[in-house]
């Protein structure tokens, strides 16, 4: 590790430019990535966990709460928490499973990866189980997760989990991407691409309904979790003239989540009114269990991007963006 004394940035050697290490928020160690037209992401090393995603203009577009924690282990309440390898209470874990508060390394040697990543800009983060870690959950892992800036500013992780037990026993888990969208006023957003899909309510004993047949739009709590969903999904803020679009790879089902004002109010690491300003829109894997027998390796992909959406004219065709490249 070398440093610079005057910006107290270390760099980390890697196959490809180094990789820039940070002292953040109570001193946790970050990445940030920039791209040279302006956009930049930046990543905790504890949790793997991306808090900050801007545009060219430096406007942010993922949610962090003004009241998250950056203590560990409690878990930071924004941007994109990794759910692995258990995806809320689905399981004998804690909620959301153990890898969004663990402390994470920059990979030294990444295996090659099966996309051409010349012109963007990422980091390869690694997480191995320690010891505590095989006490609760008896297997050996390794799970890499690239976080890509490209050159028009969009955003893809790629997650890699590899089951390394050497008892020969194969391991099952549940995952999800559970990225806070920042959004200008939630009762003004609507969400395509989730119509007619069944989904368990989580606020309803996770029993299974059928989604009606218009777009998502909201005005009270939802915790659904959206089976086996076309692969483009997209967020539209009117308000912002924004409409995020979500593309993921491996992971069919899509979680939405708002906990409006009464859950707002019982959390401690969030604001009474941040519910207003948030969207939780998850790729996930939850209602099909994954599992790895020794050797074999998952890959899960999430690519989020935005497009101008105007509605001025009082007619955004949405099917335009979720059918569009
Ligand atoms: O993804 C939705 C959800 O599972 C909700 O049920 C809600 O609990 C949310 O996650 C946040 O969970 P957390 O453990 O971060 O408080």
């Amino acid at each position: 590790m070398s440093s610079s004394a005057a910006t107290s940035v270390d760099t980390v050697p890697s196959e490809k430019s180094p990789v820039e290490i940070h002292k953040g928020i109570n001193g946790l160690e970050k990445v940030i990535l920039r791209d040279i037209r302006g956009s930049s992401v930046e990543i905790y090393l504890y949790g793997a966990q991306v808090t900050s995603w801007k545009n060219e203009h430096g406007e942010e577009l993922l949610f962090l709460s003004s009241k998250s924690n950056f203590k560990p282990p409690k878990p930071i309440r924004g941007g994109i928490p990794i759910c692995f390898p258990q995806f809320s209470n689905l399981g004998s874990l804690e909620a959301h499973g153990f890898a969004r508060n663990r402390f994470w390394v920059v990979d030294p040697s990444p295996p090659p990866f099966p996309t051409h990543s010349s012109n963007k800009k990422y980091v390869d983060l690694l997480l191995k189980p320690s010891e505590e870690d095989t006490k609760i959950w008896p297997h050996s892992f390794e799970f890499r997760l690239r976080v890509t800036l490209g050159p028009a500013g969009d955003l893809m992780l790629t997650s890699r989990i590899r089951n390394t037990n050497t008892d020969g026993k194969p391991f099952t888990f549940t995952f999800a991407y559970h990225t806070y969208f920042s959004v200008s006023d939630i009762s003004e957003v609507r969400v395509e691409g989730l119509e007619t899909l069944d989904y368990l309510d989580n606020l309803q004993n996770r029993q299974r309904f059928t989604e009606q047949g218009d777009a998502i739009t909201f005005e009270s709590e939802v915790d659904k979790i959206y089976l086996s969903t076309p692969t483009k999904i997209a967020i539209l803020d009117h308000e912002k003239k924004r409409t995020f679009v979500i593309r993921k790879d491996g992971l069919p089902d899509a979680v939405v989540w708002n906990p409006w004002d009464k859950k707002a109010k019982s959390m401690a690491d969030f604001g009474d009114d941040e519910y207003k300003h948030m969207l939780c829109v998850e790729a996930a894997a939850v209602e099909k269990p994954i599992t790895l027998k020794p050797g074999e390796e998952w890959r899960g992909r999430q690519e989020l991007s935005t497009v101008p959406s105007s509605y001025c004219s009082g007619q955004l065709d949405p099917r335009r963006v979720l059918q569009g490249s």
